[in-house]
């Protein structure tokens, strides 16, 4: 199943004027303080995020997984579903892959199918959180951390066959999450675990094409309970700095705990030229896995008053690779996705509206109360309209939400694939 753009152009016949009554209001109030519309516009129609692979059918939790319909079987029906959100959004033009769940028979046709799409392959997710069927040694103990050295030399050689197949389709980075930890006191030594921790990750580094980066992304606990050994940014930027100057750490919004400042960590990372990748997600506890802005979309916006700045300020930080990494499920997945695209955009939107340049002037002043008017007046803009022409100019929908119901897609997904169908991997 394929969006065309005849359907979508169709779909936001009728609310083609009351958006440009909208947009007109808006960017004459914003014209007047001397923002640069188009140029928002045009960062908007720019931002792009990745899909994992993984994220297109229903999550689940350990107590269970209630089945969406119509969910994608294979790899092509994850892209086609991609492909969907990308053409609805014109936000959502790459997609990351999770190896070893959706490894490509054959390349070639996979490449082709995404560009029919539209979408390119951005970071590829190695796996040691689990044992796959055939493998000779368990990670039941721990993978890259693992005392045991056979142990941890399979694991690199995963992480490195996921490099070469990513290779193959245009992608240039690898993330590694690890599950390696433990759950009760004494359990291992903490040392010895950092220690083969780091060792396993210089090898794959090392063993990486020149043009790869590799992306070590942190989370202080679960599945394991009583210590994580990547277990926040400070240690993962310790292992990026170990590896070399490809290595960088990966935020995941899900992966602090409670009321982290993390708009501060991503502000230290790009100062150092390390923040390398973002997942989005929202919590109210841990790793929630739920809709980006969901829960704290003021927290979002000032994580992207921070990129912003890093963005225009940190040229030794690279552009970072951005990707959805939520969970669903009690939503139909893509409608999910689409509310969590929006949710970015409008963050991102809100955050470009920063009168940077004035909030200096106002901490230079320590005008403390200004300063907080300055990022609020941001926050309270209603940027939908902005968002909207952005997604417009590009040929998708006015409202991607609506278009999909209305379009009947998620009927359509059903008929085609059948009620009972499940997305691999899960
Ligand atoms: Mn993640």
């Amino acid at each position: 199943m394929q969006l065309n753009k005849d359907q979508i152009h169709t779909s936001n016949q009728a609310g083609l004027s009351r958006h440009a009554a909208r947009f007109d209001f808006l960017a004459a109030q914003l014209g007047e303080d001397g923002t640069d519309v188009e140029g928002i516009v045009k960062a908007l129609a720019d931002f792009q995020v990745a899909i994992p692979s993984w994220a297109l059918g229903a999550g689940g939790t350990r107590f269970g997984r209630f089945s969406f319909h119509g969910e994608p079987a294979n790899l092509e029906q994850k892209m086609a579903d991609v492909g969907i959100l990308h053409a609805l959004t014109q936000t959502a033009g790459a997609i990351s892959l999770h190896i070893p769940w959706d490894i490509p028979t054959d390349y070639a046709s996979i490449r082709q199918l995404a560009q029919a799409h539209g979408l390119v392959f951005d970071a590829v997710n190695s796996n040691t959180f689990q044992d796959q069927a055939g493998q000779d040694l368990s990670y039941r103990h721990g993978s890259l951390c693992s005392t045991d050295e056979a142990a941890r030399a399979q694991a690199i050689a995963h992480n490195l066959e996921v490099v070469r197949i990513g290779d193959q389709l245009g992608s240039k980075s690898l993330t590694v999450w690890l599950a390696d930890g433990t759950s009760f006191p004494g359990q291992r030594s903490f040392q010895r675990a950092l220690q083969n921790t780091e060792d396993s990750l210089r090898q794959i580094y090392a063993g990486m094409p020149k043009d790869w980066s590799l992306f070590i992304e942190y989370k202080p606990y679960e599945p394991n309970f009583y210590s994580t050994v990547i277990q926040d940014w400070g240690t993962s930027f310790m292992l990026a700095n170990a590896c070399g100057e490809r290595a960088y750490t990966l935020v995941d919004l899900g992966h602090h705990l409670p009321n982290c400042n993390i708009e501060q960590i991503v502000s230290t990372l790009m100062l150092k030229g390390k923040l390398g990748g973002f997942h989005f997600n929202d919590s109210k506890y841990g790793d929630d896995d739920l809709t980006v802005g969901s829960i704290k979309p003021y927290a979002l916006f000032l994580i992207f008053n921070e990129l912003v700045y890093g963005m225009r300020n940190n040229p030794q930080n690279p552009y970072p690779a951005w990707m959805i990494d939520a969970s669903h499920n009690v939503k139909d997945p893509l409608e999910d996705l689409i509310q969590s695209l929006e949710a970015i955009q409008e963050a991102y939107a809100k955050a470009l509206l920063v009168d940077q340049a004035a909030l200096a002037a106002a901490q230079d002043a320590h005008d403390v109360v200004l300063c907080q008017e300055i990022l609020q007046g941001a926050y309270r803009t209603d940027v939908r309209p902005l968002v909207q022409r952005a997604r417009l100019q590009l040929g998708g929908a006015l409202d991607p939400l609506a278009a999909y119901r209305s379009l009947g897609i998620r009927q359509g997904l059903v008929a085609a694939r059948g009620k009972h169908s499940v997305a691999s991997g899960l």
